[in-house]
């Protein structure tokens, strides 16, 4: 069996007090991340997307393939064609391809198929997922875990975004393989997610929605008898 060259690991041992303490602070900064629907046309500048993007990209990975493109659209002709092309499949959704339970869910979040977001974010970011490598000779070479590994990556960008002070939305148009042609995106890239990033409009409003408490989303298997 072949092993490769290995480094030591790179960790910083804490004691438990700090710990607590920075597991608390981080769940207070991340309890403030909400999905945004309403952005302000102010900039962001692209070194703070870039730092944002090389965080996403240490997630973990299958076999360490990192099968993930992050798209980073911030022209504003091709943004509206993008806008155009999710609010026409939009419309068909909300107007048929989405069941009454479906449409009773999403009441709360005042969604329709208006997507002006898509035109005023700074940014829109287009996670590709890479279902398989592709080699310069021109193979095909495996992916692994490639969903479970684009929604880790997507999950760190999102809160790098939000640890840089920058609101995000992750938006679902259904189909979106618009997206694969209005970026050109190779024959081995599916689109994954579409996150317009920037900042809230002045006086922006969201759901008032509740976070299930601990005892609805925590099992804990201690030791000892009975549960
Ligand atoms: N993709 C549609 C509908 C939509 C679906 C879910 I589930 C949401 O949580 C929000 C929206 C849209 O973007 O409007």
């Amino acid at each position: 069996m072949s092993h490769s060259a290995t480094i030591p690991l790179e960790f910083t041992a804490r004691t438990e007090a700090d710990m607590l303490k920075r597991a608390r602070a981080f769940h207070v900064e991340m309890s403030t991340r909400r999905t945004v629907r309403e952005f302000s046309d102010r900039e962001v500048p692209l070194a703070v997307m870039h730092e944002i993007v090389r965080t996403a990209s240490t997630a973990p990975s299958g076999a360490h393939k990192q099968p993930w493109t992050f798209c980073l659209v911030d022209d504003p002709a091709l943004k509206r064609r993008i806008r155009v092309a999710a609010e026409e499949e939009e419309y068909l959704n909300y107007h048929g391809r989405m069941s009454a339970e479906w449409l009773h869910d999403l009441e709360p979040f005042g969604t329709d198929h208006h997507k002006p977001f898509l035109e005023t974010a700074p940014w829109l970011v287009v996670v590709f997922k890479q279902v398989h490598g592709l080699v310069p000779e021109g193979g095909k070479r495996n992916h692994y875990y490639v969903t479970e590994s684009v929604g880790l990556a997507t999950g760190l960008l999102l809160a790098a975004a939000h640890h840089a002070g920058l609101a995000t939305l992750t938006h679902t148009p259904s189909p979106m393989n618009f997206l694969t042609e209005l970026l050109e995106r190779p024959a081995n890239e599916r689109p994954f997610l579409l996150i317009p990033m920037g900042f809230p409009a002045k006086g922006c409003r969201v759901p008032d929605l509740i976070r299930k408490p601990l005892d609805q989303v925590l099992v804990r298997y201690g030791p000892g008898p009975g549960r």
